[in-house]
Protein backbone atom coordinates (compact mmCIF):
# COMPACT_ATOMS: atom_id res chain seq x y z
CA UNK A 1 0.00 0.00 0.00
CA UNK A 2 1.49 3.82 -0.67
CA UNK A 3 0.93 5.52 1.97
CA UNK A 4 2.07 9.52 2.65
CA UNK A 5 1.59 11.76 5.58
CA UNK A 6 0.60 15.20 4.97
CA UNK A 7 2.19 16.77 8.53
CA UNK A 8 1.20 20.39 10.01
CA UNK A 9 0.02 22.33 12.50
CA UNK A 10 -2.81 23.13 11.43
CA UNK A 11 -4.25 25.80 13.60
CA UNK A 12 -6.75 25.77 11.62
CA UNK A 13 -6.89 23.76 8.59
CA UNK A 14 -7.17 26.14 5.22
CA UNK A 15 -8.39 25.71 2.17
CA UNK A 16 -5.04 25.71 0.99
CA UNK A 17 -3.86 22.80 3.22
CA UNK A 18 -7.41 20.75 2.48
CA UNK A 19 -6.36 21.67 -1.66
CA UNK A 20 -3.01 19.31 -1.03
CA UNK A 21 -4.51 16.86 1.48
CA UNK A 22 -7.40 16.25 -1.24
CA UNK A 23 -4.67 15.70 -4.51
CA UNK A 24 -2.35 13.74 -2.21
CA UNK A 25 -5.58 11.62 -1.63
CA UNK A 26 -5.77 10.56 -5.64
CA UNK A 27 -2.09 9.71 -5.69
CA UNK A 28 -1.61 7.39 -2.69
CA UNK A 29 -3.94 4.20 -1.66
CA UNK A 30 -3.52 5.89 2.04
CA UNK A 31 -3.02 9.88 3.70
CA UNK A 32 -2.65 10.31 7.00
CA UNK A 33 -3.07 13.87 7.95
CA UNK A 34 -0.81 14.23 10.95
CA UNK A 35 -1.40 17.17 13.16
CA UNK A 36 2.48 17.89 14.88
CA UNK A 37 2.98 20.25 17.66
CA UNK A 38 5.00 23.14 15.98
CA UNK A 39 6.77 24.00 19.64
CA UNK A 40 7.89 27.52 17.80
CA UNK A 41 4.03 28.52 17.31
CA UNK A 42 1.41 29.72 20.13
CA UNK A 43 -1.28 27.60 19.14
CA UNK A 44 -5.04 28.83 19.21
CA UNK A 45 -6.76 25.74 19.56
CA UNK A 46 -5.74 22.82 21.26
CA UNK A 47 -4.51 19.62 19.53
CA UNK A 48 -7.76 17.60 19.56
CA UNK A 49 -9.58 20.18 18.38
CA UNK A 50 -7.21 20.59 15.32
CA UNK A 51 -7.82 17.13 14.86
CA UNK A 52 -11.98 17.40 14.85
CA UNK A 53 -12.14 20.21 12.65
CA UNK A 54 -9.75 17.76 10.39
CA UNK A 55 -11.50 14.84 10.35
CA UNK A 56 -15.04 16.89 10.08
CA UNK A 57 -13.57 18.38 6.67
CA UNK A 58 -11.61 15.31 5.01
CA UNK A 59 -15.02 12.77 6.20
CA UNK A 60 -15.88 12.77 2.81
CA UNK A 61 -12.62 10.92 1.65
CA UNK A 62 -12.40 7.61 2.50
CA UNK A 63 -8.56 6.98 2.30
CA UNK A 64 -7.73 10.30 4.89
CA UNK A 65 -7.50 9.59 8.34
CA UNK A 66 -6.85 12.09 10.81
CA UNK A 67 -3.62 11.13 13.60
CA UNK A 68 -0.95 13.75 15.64
CA UNK A 69 2.20 13.43 17.11
CA UNK A 70 5.01 15.08 19.27
CA UNK A 71 8.45 14.54 17.79
CA UNK A 72 10.44 13.60 15.13
CA UNK A 73 8.00 13.58 11.97
CA UNK A 74 10.58 10.79 10.64
CA UNK A 75 10.03 8.80 13.52
CA UNK A 76 6.04 8.99 12.90
CA UNK A 77 6.96 8.22 9.27
CA UNK A 78 9.03 4.53 10.83
CA UNK A 79 6.78 3.89 13.28
CA UNK A 80 3.93 3.71 10.94
CA UNK A 81 5.35 2.62 7.73
CA UNK A 82 4.99 5.86 5.81
CA UNK A 83 7.34 6.54 3.19
CA UNK A 84 6.31 9.79 1.93
CA UNK A 85 5.57 13.14 2.75
CA UNK A 86 3.30 15.04 0.75
CA UNK A 87 3.45 19.11 1.15
CA UNK A 88 2.11 22.21 -0.77
CA UNK A 89 4.49 25.17 -1.72
CA UNK A 90 3.14 27.98 -2.02
CA UNK A 91 6.14 30.66 -3.06
CA UNK A 92 10.00 30.71 -3.01
CA UNK A 93 10.17 31.30 0.22
CA UNK A 94 8.52 28.18 1.36
CA UNK A 95 10.45 26.17 -1.01
CA UNK A 96 13.77 27.46 0.59
CA UNK A 97 12.90 26.07 3.76
CA UNK A 98 10.74 22.88 2.37
CA UNK A 99 13.75 22.23 0.81
CA UNK A 100 15.87 22.05 3.64
CA UNK A 101 13.12 19.97 5.67
CA UNK A 102 12.84 17.49 3.22
CA UNK A 103 16.81 16.95 2.54
CA UNK A 104 16.93 16.86 6.50
CA UNK A 105 14.38 14.12 6.67
CA UNK A 106 15.61 12.54 3.92
CA UNK A 107 19.00 12.39 5.18
CA UNK A 108 17.27 10.85 8.64
CA UNK A 109 15.29 8.07 7.11
CA UNK A 110 15.53 8.19 3.60
CA UNK A 111 11.58 9.36 3.71
CA UNK A 112 10.51 11.15 0.45
CA UNK A 113 9.46 14.74 -0.23
CA UNK A 114 6.47 15.23 -2.61
CA UNK A 115 6.44 19.31 -3.13
CA UNK A 116 3.26 20.28 -4.74
CA UNK A 117 2.62 23.49 -6.61
CA UNK A 118 -0.19 24.95 -4.77
CA UNK A 119 -3.46 26.27 -5.96
CA UNK A 120 -2.52 29.77 -6.69
CA UNK A 121 -6.05 30.89 -5.68
CA UNK A 122 -4.35 29.89 -2.04
CA UNK A 123 -1.00 31.28 -2.64
CA UNK A 124 -1.44 34.26 0.21
CA UNK A 125 -3.12 31.97 3.14
CA UNK A 126 -1.63 30.85 6.00
CA UNK A 127 -3.06 29.60 9.14
CA UNK A 128 -1.60 32.50 11.11
CA UNK A 129 -2.90 35.70 8.84
CA UNK A 130 -6.35 33.65 8.52
CA UNK A 131 -6.50 33.46 12.76
CA UNK A 132 -4.98 37.67 12.73
CA UNK A 133 -8.17 38.67 10.05
CA UNK A 134 -10.37 36.92 12.12
CA UNK A 135 -9.35 38.52 15.46
CA UNK A 136 -10.05 42.11 14.40
CA UNK A 137 -13.11 41.02 12.40
CA UNK A 138 -12.28 40.34 8.89
CA UNK A 139 -14.31 38.18 6.63
CA UNK A 140 -12.17 34.29 6.49
CA UNK A 141 -15.40 32.98 4.83
CA UNK A 142 -13.90 32.11 1.97
CA UNK A 143 -10.72 31.01 3.16
CA UNK A 144 -11.40 27.73 5.38
CA UNK A 145 -13.53 25.09 5.78
CA UNK A 146 -17.02 25.82 6.88
CA UNK A 147 -16.05 23.76 10.78
CA UNK A 148 -13.06 25.62 11.22
CA UNK A 149 -14.98 29.37 10.26
CA UNK A 150 -17.49 28.23 13.08
CA UNK A 151 -15.31 27.10 15.41
CA UNK A 152 -13.16 30.10 14.94
CA UNK A 153 -16.05 32.41 15.58
CA UNK A 154 -16.81 30.70 18.80
CA UNK A 155 -13.09 30.70 20.14
CA UNK A 156 -12.64 34.37 19.33
CA UNK A 157 -16.29 34.81 20.74
CA UNK A 158 -15.12 33.30 23.95
CA UNK A 159 -11.99 34.98 24.25
CA UNK A 160 -13.42 38.74 24.08
N1 LIG B 1 -1.46 26.21 0.11
C1 LIG B 1 -0.85 25.00 -0.02
N2 LIG B 1 -0.19 24.36 0.98
C2 LIG B 1 -0.19 24.97 2.16
C3 LIG B 1 -0.80 26.22 2.40
C4 LIG B 1 -1.47 26.85 1.29
N3 LIG B 1 -2.06 28.04 1.42
N4 LIG B 1 -0.61 26.55 3.69
C5 LIG B 1 0.11 25.55 4.22
N5 LIG B 1 0.36 24.60 3.32
C6 LIG B 1 1.07 23.32 3.46
C7 LIG B 1 2.57 23.44 3.41
O1 LIG B 1 3.04 22.32 2.75
C8 LIG B 1 3.02 23.31 4.84
O2 LIG B 1 4.24 22.63 4.95
C9 LIG B 1 1.90 22.43 5.43
O3 LIG B 1 0.73 22.78 4.71
C10 LIG B 1 1.67 22.67 6.89
O4 LIG B 1 1.49 24.06 7.13
P1 LIG B 1 1.24 24.56 8.63
O5 LIG B 1 1.43 26.04 8.65
O6 LIG B 1 -0.04 24.01 9.14
O7 LIG B 1 2.34 23.81 9.45
P2 LIG B 1 3.85 24.18 9.79
O8 LIG B 1 4.53 24.88 8.67
O9 LIG B 1 3.86 24.82 11.13
O10 LIG B 1 4.38 22.67 9.91
C11 LIG B 1 5.71 22.38 10.00
C12 LIG B 1 5.89 20.92 10.43
C13 LIG B 1 5.02 20.59 11.64
C14 LIG B 1 5.47 20.01 9.28
C15 LIG B 1 7.38 20.77 10.75
O11 LIG B 1 7.76 21.76 11.69
C16 LIG B 1 7.70 19.41 11.30
O12 LIG B 1 7.83 18.46 10.54
N6 LIG B 1 7.77 19.31 12.65
C17 LIG B 1 8.01 18.08 13.35
C18 LIG B 1 9.40 18.10 14.01
C19 LIG B 1 10.44 17.71 13.00
O13 LIG B 1 10.44 16.63 12.44
N7 LIG B 1 11.37 18.66 12.75
C20 LIG B 1 12.45 18.48 11.81
C21 LIG B 1 12.04 18.92 10.43
S1 LIG B 1 13.31 18.64 9.27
Amino acid sequence: MRRAVCPGSYDPATNGHLDIIVRAAELFDEVVVAVLVNKKKQGLFSIDERMDMLRETTAKLPNVRVDSWHGLLVDYCRANGIKAIAKGLRSVSDFDYELQMAQMNRELSGVETLLMANNPAYSYLSSSLVKEVATYGGDVTQMVPDVVHKRLAEKLARSE
